[in-house]
């Protein structure tokens, strides 16, 4: 993919501070911390466009990033970070769920998970709202440079055993691993789209 131009747009807060185009988006999620913000420079190949931290619930907002100017990427907050409660409306935020279950232009969810851990309870219930609701999605098993390459594929199977009905693809932000995989399912969203 040829990046020509990628910009961030703004934060958004709130419902009304949505953007007001049709372009398509395309939305990351995933607990704090699980790598959202890298994987969007690392799909950009822009280093600190998205903000990155060691500090999980960097991302508070909902961040718009405008590429070629023709689609949005989405930055949405982390789960699993504020305080633990039941619903996912509590643990996640009213914000992010507003946004999945309402926005129209939203043409792929990325949803992320740790490679090196299987998926967390959390991740299994967007998982299943994301297929329930009929989203199209798929599954990016970040951080895989950190795994050996005896315990990888052991992971991405017992990621996918969890989460039968989604394309699982490994990405490492550190070694480009997977970015033509991620790309390809984002162009094929956009090319999907009406
Ligand atoms: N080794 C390695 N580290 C990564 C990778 N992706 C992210 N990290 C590190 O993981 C930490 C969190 O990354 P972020 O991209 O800020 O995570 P996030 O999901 O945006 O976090 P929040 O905004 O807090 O929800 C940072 O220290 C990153 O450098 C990767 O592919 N490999
Ligand atoms: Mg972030």
């Amino acid at each position: 993919m040829k990046i020509t131009s990628a910009e961030f747009i703004k934060s958004a807060f709130s419902q009304d501070h949505w953007t007001e185009d049709q372009r398509p988006e395309i939305a990351f999620l995933g607990r704090s911390n699980v790598g959202k913000s890298s994987l969007i420079n690392s799909l950009l190949q822009r280093k600190g466009l998205a903000r990155t931290s060691n500090t999980p619930g960097r991302t508070q907002s909902i961040n718009y990033f405008l590429i070629n100017d023709e689609f949005y990427f989405v930055d949405l907050p982390g789960y699993g970070y504020a305080k633990v409660s039941k619903s996912m409306r509590s643990d996640w935020g009213v914000m992010a769920e507003e946004y999945l279950s309402q926005r129209e232009q939203l043409a792929l969810c990325v949803q992320l998970i740790d490679s090196r851990h299987e998926p967390t309870r959390l991740d299994l219930q967007l998982n299943e709202w994301l297929n329930f609701n009929g989203k199209p999605h798929i599954v990016v098993a970040t951080k895989s440079d950190k795994l050996s390459r005896n315990q990888l594929p052991k992971q991405l199977k017992a990621i996918r055993l969890a989460l039968k009905f989604s394309e699982v693809i490994a990405y490492s932000a550190e070694t480009g691993r997977g970015r033509d995989d991620v790309w390809n399912a984002i162009k094929a969203a956009n090319a999907n789209w009406p």
